[in-house]
């Protein structure tokens, strides 16, 4: 197969092609530790002493943008509520836009995803129209350039809807003595953080793609979830092979029993795992499902003409891998903010740029039936119409 007509979904323009010049500076401000690197794989992060947490709603200037986030996402000025004097506010959905680098997508896009959810520190988005009966039309702003401050609070192990178990983060009193073990050292969040990251990498990746008959887990996960009840997963055709569909969701799907076997599949394995190694720590977490900015295939099931991309670009080298696909990972609440705490805007090592449609307390809590294999090609809920590069006209 051609390796230049892998993975690329999009129907219009685009015009964002230089990504490779443009990447943030990797852990270039994260403190030295061993552990980050596996844990904030993309960080743009910067750490400040624990107990000093800016007021991170304040708005010095009333222009309705946070003076956090004109420090660290709009890079506008905090005390001047419109920093260019033309006339409009700092806060305008395209002012805001005019002093960093950001990639706009507008997107169709079908249940499920949530708007509210799509609106963080390192993205904004819109509804902009109909483009089709149940189908919204979202223009989405992502800031690659935009960098978190981490501040670490004390370390207390609470009890919260992000720390109770889930259905499928199903950890028990064993589960959560083994983990206060494993964070007792921690002073801060933070530390206790990177503790659960240290004790999940102790657990094996399990790749049981043959007995799934499919390139990831995803049918697992997703399938699991078509009928509710995991009734369609239970007679899912061609499983499985070497181990029972009881065996794989406990080596691959419930965290108790991947906690029992010391395993995890894939990347929503992985997020089901770790958050429930975070919740039983007593860290507040949920999950993160995110698409590439690229997506991987069109609504027929063929391959878009990426031709266009010019060689040896970011885009080019991420198409070239064929690895663009969805992810799924967590956000952890750090100093009472919720921080991705795996790939935050950009993943330099597969995935490319990320558009992140919505967070969960568990898999389960989402319907995923519009993944159904059977009808994943038809109606696939996420298409781009056009993605676009900008740079703002007052960017240093
Ligand atoms: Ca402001
Ligand atoms: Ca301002
Ligand atoms: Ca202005």
């Amino acid at each position: 197969m051609n390796k230049r007509r892998v993975a690329f979904w999009g129907m219009g323009i685009v015009t964002a092609l230089t990504y490779g010049l443009f990447l943030p500076p990797i852990l270039a401000d994260v403190p030295p530790n061993d552990y980050y690197p596996n844990l904030f794989k993309a960080a743009a992060l910067r750490s400040i002493p624990a107990g000093t947490p800016p007021d991170y709603g304040r708005d010095s200037d009333g222009d309705g943008l946070t003076d956090y986030d004109e420090d660290n996402k709009y890079r506008t000025d905090k005390a001047k509520a419109d920093t260019d004097r033309d006339g409009l506010t700092d806060g305008d959905w395209e002012e805001r836009r005019e002093y960093t680098r950001t990639y706009v997508a507008v997107m169709d896009l079908r249940p499920p995803y949530s708007l509210a959810d799509m609106n963080d520190f390192y993205q904004d988005a819109r509804y902009i129209g109909n483009s089709a009966v149940g189908v919204d039309r979202v223009e989405v702003v992502l800031y690659p350039e935009a960098k978190e401050l981490l501040c670490p609070a004390p370390y207390a192990p609470t009890k919260s809807e992000y720390t109770a178990p889930t259905f499928a983060k199903n950890y028990d009193s064993a589960m959560e003595t083994r983990l206060l073990e494993v964070t007792s050292g921690a002073r801060t969040d933070l530390q206790a953080v990177l503790s659960v990251q240290r004790f999940f990498n102790s657990f094996r990746y399990e790749d049981l793609r043959g007995d799934l008959g499919y390139s990831s887990d995803y049918p697992l996960q997703f399938q699991y979830y078509a009928d509710g009840a995991g009734g369609y997963a239970q007679n899912y055709g061609g499983l499985p092979t070497a181990y029972s569909m009881d065996e794989l969701l406990a080596r691959q799907f419930f965290a108790a029993g991947m906690f029992d076997r010391k395993t995890h599949g894939a990347c929503s394995s992985s997020a089901t795992l770790r958050g429930a190694l975070f919740r039983a720590a007593g860290l507040e977490e949920r999950t993160v499902f995110t698409i590439p900015l690229f997506y991987s295939l069109q609504t027929d099931g063929t391959r878009v003409d990426v031709s266009s991309v010019p060689p040896g670009s970011f885009l080019d080298q991420k198409i070239g891998r064929g690895t663009i696909a969805d992810h799924f990972f967590n956000e952890v609440r750090i100093g009472g903010r919720w921080i991705r705490v795996d790939t935050n805007l950009i993943d330099p090592g597969v995935h490319g740029p990320r558009v992140k449609l919505m967070v969960m307390h568990d898999q389960a809590d989402v319907s995923w039936e519009q993944w159904d294999s059977r009808r994943y090609f038809a109606e696939r809920p996420y298409t781009y119409v056009s993605i676009e590069e900008r740079l703002g006209p007052h960017r240093e």
